[in-house]
């Protein structure tokens, strides 16, 4: 399970003989970016290491709980750094411009298990089949002989608590159980961490999200079912874009749903279209239809009209996919 790579080998090396560390993720960063980078970020911090945390957008609120957080910049330091850890991004590009532009650093290594993330690294460990990047990060550490400490295990867990779907997801492999029981042995408190991803939704996500269920539309077969969000509910909730995360969910989680939709109002008369399937259904090919992209089970695009027009023009276009 930690077989010693020599991608792991050559980053080993480069920890030890470099001295000033950036770690970075991608925008819009979720549990496993922020808790792999302040995962790596605490390991080395208790090397001696001159650490320094950039993200380009904001650490979510469900992961201010989380040990250094409060230290991780928004803005890019003017400083020299040996080495930047780039965690999760997928594509270099996600990682943000002052990251992929910056004349200030020596060497990237890149870390992620994304299918098919470029070697844009001057070393590059990825693995497709890694449950979460904070797993690679653990093999990292384990791979030097080191033991994992609490802030670092903290940090690790909820990582791979959010990637797995909370063991949910079909990559909830033997490894992601293993790595969250050795955290758990090394002090972390599996419901304290569910608390803070979990049950501390802001009151106007839940507001908007009865607003949003309040639009609950299935199809005539029960195969196709849509959830709403309009910028009429966000005013009359207080919330914004940022607290539609998962609503998706609820449709997709009604038996013999196949397919998921949720229907976001961006400007006036322009919608978001996102799908999300179960497995039986090509939402891809759906998307493409009306200019969007994505996969087989995961895809979205934008379509122009009043609510009722881009449901119907949306539901009419599944039903002839059949
Ligand atoms: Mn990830």
């Amino acid at each position: 399970m930690t077989a010693i790579i020599p991608e792991i080998t050559q980053i080993l090396a480069e920890i030890e003989k470099s001295s000033t560390f950036l770690i970075t993720s991608h925008e819009s960063p979720d549990p496993d970016a922020v808790g792999s980078s302040l995962a790596l970020a605490n390991y080395l911090a208790a090397r001696g290491k001159d650490v320094t945390v950039y993200l380009c957008d904001p650490v979510p609120e469900n992961c201010a709980f989380l040990p250094m957080a409060d230290q991780v910049f928004g803005e890019l330091p003017e400083k020299e750094f040996d080495v930047c850890f780039v965690l999760d991004v997928g594509e270099f590009r996600r990682a943000g411009k002052a990251i992929t532009a910056s004349e200030r650093i020596g060497r990237f290594i890149n870390i992620d298990h994304h299918l098919g993330c470029e070697n844009f690294g001057l070393h590059n460990l990825i693995d497709p089949r890694a449950c979460a990047t904070a797993a690679l990060i653990y093999r990292i550490i384990k791979a030097a002989g080191h033991e994992v400490d609490y802030p670092t295990a903290l940090c690790i867990y909820t990582a791979i608590l959010s990637d797995t779907g909370s063991f949910h997801y079909s990559n909830s492999d033997p490894e992601s159980f293993a790595i969250a029981g050795e955290m758990i042995a090394k002090g972390v408190n599996a419901w304290d961490v569910n608390e803070n991803l979990y049950e501390s939704e802001p009151l106007q996500r839940i507001a908007l999200l009865a607003l949003a269920l309040s639009d609950l539309t299935v199809s005539p077969g029960g195969e196709y079912a849509s959830v709403t969000v309009t910028l009429e509910m966000y005013r009359q909730t207080g919330s914004t874009a940022e607290d539609t995360d998962r609503f998706i969910n609820y449709p997709r989680s009604i038996r013999g749903v196949q397919v998921a939709l949720f229907f976001r109002e961006i400007s006036e008369g322009l919608f978001k279209v996102g799908f999300r399937s179960k497995g039986k259904v090509d939402v891809s090919a759906v998307s493409a239809h009306f200019g969007g992209g994505g996969h087989h089970n995961a895809a979205g695009c934008n379509v122009k009209g009043t609510l009722a027009e881009v449901k119907a023009l949306v539901f009419d276009r599944l039903e002839k996919m059949r």
